[in-house]
């Protein structure tokens, strides 16, 4: 882990508020570190294929995914509703190792699997009312690099971060108010990647 090869990326938000930042690690994990992780992500999961429907149809939606946290607990976002699963204990050491380098909380993680490259999460904005007026988000990235992109709300301004294998990317407080995300698809892509995105809830 080289702590010193840290990115700080300003992000514009309001006349009021200015900017916020974006902390990225480009090399958080080793290349082997990230290798053994992706490999457990990939078979240990318990992987869900949620579906949504659009215009009376139910459509799958382009990714599998699951949620962990307090298994007492629920999250529900686009209508898809999932009761957490324990973090295993794989995946609560990364929780604590990226609570440590980030200076954050995070009690919650959404995972996702791309399959390939038509696999995709299209605009959204992590803004569901439980996770707080601020939500502030580490994603931690696995397998083939792909382009996360950021659209302000109003400005329309563009920004794309190329995510590599293990890589870390920490969106600070006030961006899922002012900006959008996404993981677009990509075409004649065969690898997989996997995304952690740790989360804090009350
Ligand atoms: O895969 C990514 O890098 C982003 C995932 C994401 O935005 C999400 O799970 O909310
Ligand atoms: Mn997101």
């Amino acid at each position: 882990m080289d702590l010193f090869d840290k990115q700080v990326i300003p992000l514009y938000l309001s006349p009021d508020l200015g900017s916020a930042e974006i902390a990225f690690w480009p090399n958080w994990l080793s290349p082997e570190q990230a290798d053994g992780l992706l490999e457990t992500a990939i078979h240990q999961t318990q992987w869900r294929q949620d579906t949504i429907k659009i215009v009376g149809k139910t459509i799958p939606i382009p990714r599998l995914q699951n949620w962990f946290g307090d298994p007492s607990t629920s999250y529900t976002y686009s209508g898809i509703r999932m009761q957490a699963l324990r973090f295993p204990d794989w995946m609560d050491k990364i929780r604590l190792s990226i609570e440590q380098i980030t200076e954050q909380r995070f009690n919650r993680a959404l995972v996702n699997y791309y399959r390939d490259g038509r696999d995709s999460v299209d605009w959204h904005a992590d803004d569901e009312k439980e996770l707080g007026p601020a939500p502030v988000i580490a994603s931690l990235s696995l397998g083939v690099e792909r382009v996360f992109q950021l659209r302000h709300n109003e400005t329309k301004e563009r920004i794309s971060i190329s995510l590599p294998h293990g890589s870390l990317l920490l969106m600070g407080a006030g961006i899922q108010a002012y900006w959008q995300h996404r993981i677009a698809k990509v075409k004649d892509l065969q690898q997989p990647r996997v995304n952690f995105t740790f989360r804090y809830m009350e």
